[in-house]
């Protein structure tokens, strides 16, 4: 007897009105007109079978499925089962083509799926002519995003913390989304994800309210539920909870790590949660930080805390993620000896080798907070013995909170090319290896996924720099293009792109001109973080100062006369940072407090820098704006309409940053422009 042809997967329909991101249909044209052979068993295999059984009924193509047509012809075969599985583990694919055939081959399903979506990408291209074996396998192998959603709308934070795309995908008013129609744009998200490589999920805010504690607990239920959607597109999920789960739900006196009920209480817990999701990612854990609870209430280190968990999801493979974002938010500005880009080094540093082996400490890839512009955090380089995921952020809480364009792909890269230890040291990029790299989602359930249409560049790279970290940010974002506006059914493409390439191409570097200036970080509006007021967190307990007079501003990190933070980063950066002549300028006020008449590298002085960016940037946001309005006749109506009224409110809050930043320094400092334009 012959065992019965598996059925394919169907593709989830986007909800009408939702914009289709990066897998518009017309994407799928050149797949979808041939004729596609797919070989294995599996899940994630009936997930690419839909896929390509999708395109086809669209475009006229046939796709068959364990050749039950032996010796047809094919133009395409996806085929799972490769020789020699470990060259392309679980995730890799490899792609030829020969003899007007393009073969992709992977060992597990997921590389299957990749291998499909690499495909898509590549369009007509990878059914010309021949093409000798590649191999892509992912740099990383944890490639996630971190939801900050809440359960329970927050009173301050609303339902998704720091998110600037409407309502949480997963939750709404204290419960999961369940209907139909809400669980199939999770599976859309889904899909989009794998498009860009992702591969885990955290579902909720790291900070975790009472609600949300109980997800753990009586409502993994609920967690189970958006598990199953994303499941179909290689996603696991993982759920961020909270250190003092064991007291708060369990009812035990204590959370200390060392306790024995306390072990028991996590590997029973982790136990119900494997028995609801199998395949279960692991925990997310922020503790001792901004208020949540941690080890140090028992006076543990932070390796007593993570390994507790790490224990307790191990039978299971599941990881715990713990954030190394822990610092003294209740500071006194005062005390100019205390330095909050120190903290997470001088906390971990030390525990270098004592996390076990499924803990990972996730860093954040400044030492600040995710600022228009810092250094490397020290840390990542710092501890060899540790498994270390970098974190980024892709909701842009100091970037513009998606009203203005920001494309982070640029900055991301800069973080993942560094070298802790100097050209002949690895890269960023290298030491996630072990980790991963993470970044707290910028998605929300707006029609386009991210507020503004173009922060979808941000979701999509966040994937591929994941897959392969030292990529071109710029091919990655000419990527983005192509799928996202198809510039060939346009009929002016070339305009099309260099458009979309002259709006987001130098649009971070615009952002950080007419912001806070030279790597100084913040002098944004308290709590919500958006617009500007330069001393809004000057006399306030979070570590966050610029420290302008009269004189200077900028926070001296030498070692020679400041906090010595300087000191945290290895050779040559220890060297570089410390002075001010060889600080490079975009990061000079984060290292160093320096007159106004200081000269930069640039040649000019630091006051007439401020003002000279200040106003160009302005002038950038005018063009940029005016090459926007110009692609109107070339992009979607829905999308063009959206990007055009968030471009009034980036010029809008373009020239208020430029008037506060310019102002505040000429009354500070006293000099005036020297190419005499008005400042208030
Ligand atoms: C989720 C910053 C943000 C907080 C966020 C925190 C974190 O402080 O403003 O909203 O909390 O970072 O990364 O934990």
């Amino acid at each position: 007897m012959t065992a019965p042809v598996p059925s394919p997967a169907p593709v989830p329909a986007l909800p009408s009105g939702v914009d289709p991101a990066w897998l518009p249909p017309a994407v799928f044209r050149p797949l979808g007109s041939r004729r596609t052979l797919i070989a294995g068993t599996g899940p994630l295999v009936d997930t690419v079978h839909g896929e390509v059984a999708g395109a086809c009924d669209r475009f006229g193509g046939r796709v068959v499925r364990d050749a039950q047509e032996p010796g047809a012809p094919y133009d395409l075969v996806l085929e799972l089962g490769e020789d020699d599985p470990n060259e392309l583990g679980a995730e890799g694919f490899a792609v030829e083509r020969a003899g007007g055939v393009t073969r992709v081959t992977a060992a597990g399903q997921r590389g299957l799926l990749y291998g499909l979506f690499h495909v898509v990408r590549l369009g007509e291209a990878v059914f010309q002519g021949e093409l000798a074996r590649e191999v892509h396998c992912p740099a990383l192998s944890l490639r996630m995003l971190d939801h900050w959603d809440n359960v329970a709308v927050h009173p301050v934070m609303g339902q998704v913390e720091r998110g600037y795309s409407g309502g949480s995908l997963f939750w709404q008013d204290g419960r999961a989304r369940g209907s139909r129609a809400e669980l199939e744009r999770v599976r859309c998200y889904g899909r989009l994800l794998a498009a860009s490589g992702i591969n885990a999920v955290a579902v909720n805010n790291v900070n975790v309210h009472e609600t949300e504690a109980h997800l753990l607990t009586a409502r993994i239920g609920e967690v189970a539920a958006i598990a199953d959607a994303l499941r179909p597109y290689g996603i696991r999920t993982h759920l961020s909870v909270s250190f003092a789960a064991p007291v708060v739900l369990g009812g035990l006196p204590t959370a200390d790590p060392l306790d024995e009920a306390v072990r028991d209480w996590w590997a029973e817990a982790t136990g119900r949660v494997y028995a609801a999701i199998p395949d279960f990612g692991g925990y997310l854990v922020k503790a001792d930080s901004e208020g949540q609870p941690g080890p140090f209430t028992y006076g543990r280190s932070h390796a007593n805390g993570a390994n507790v968990l790490a224990a307790a999801l191990a039978p299971y493979g599941g990881t715990v993620h713990w954030r190394a974002f822990v610092y003294d938010h209740r500071q006194d500005w005062r005390d100019r000896s205390t330095d909050r880009a120190r903290a997470a080094y001088d906390h971990f540093a030390p525990l270098d080798g004592e996390f076990g082996p499924n803990a990972v400490l996730q860093v954040k890839h400044g030492p600040i907070d995710f600022q228009t512009r810092e250094p490397v955090s020290p840390v990542i380089g710092a501890m060899p013995n540790t498994r270390i995921a970098v974190e980024i952020q892709a909701t842009q809480e100091y970037t513009g909170q998606q009203r203005h364009v920001c494309w982070l792909g640029p900055m991301w890269s800069e973080a993942l090319r560094f070298r802790p230890e100097g050209a002949d040291g690895p890269s960023v990029g290298d030491l996630a290896r072990g980790g991963g790299l993470v970044a707290v989602s910028n998605t929300g359930d707006d029609p386009f996924w991210t507020g503004h249409p173009l922060a979808q560049a941000n979701l999509y790279a966040v994937g591929r720099l994941a897959w392969r970290p030292d990529a071109d940010p710029r091919a990655v974002l000419a990527e983005w293009i192509e799928l996202t506006f198809v510039p060939e059914e346009t009929p002016d493409p070339a305009r099309l792109r260099s458009g979309l390439h002259a709006v987001l191409d130098g649009s971070w570097r615009t952002y950080e001109k007419y912001t806070a200036p030279l790597g100084v970080g913040f002098m944004v509006q308290p709590g919500h973080h958006y617009g500007p007021s330069v001393d809004g967190y000057e006399y306030s307990p979070w570590g966050t100062y610029h420290f302008a007079d009269r004189d200077g501003i900028g926070v001296d990190r030498s070692q020679a006369t400041g906090t010595g933070f300087t000191g945290q980063y290895a050779k040559p950066w220890a060297e570089v940072y410390e002075s001010p002549e060889t600080c490079p300028d975009e990061l000079l006020l984060f290292f160093h407090h320096v007159p106004y008449g200081h000269v930069l590298h640039s040649g000019e002085t630091v006051i007439q820098h401020i003002y000279d960016t200040h106003f160009d940037g302005v002038e950038e946001v005018e063009d940029a704006r005016r090459v926007w309005a110009g692609l109107a006749d070339l992009v979607d109506p829905a999308r063009h309409a959206r990007a055009t009224e968030r471009y009034e409110e980036q010029l809008r809050g373009a020239r208020e940053w430029r008037d506060h930043i310019n102002t505040y320094f000429f009354r500070k400092s006293g000099v005036p422009d020297a190419r005499r334009r008005r400042i208030h």
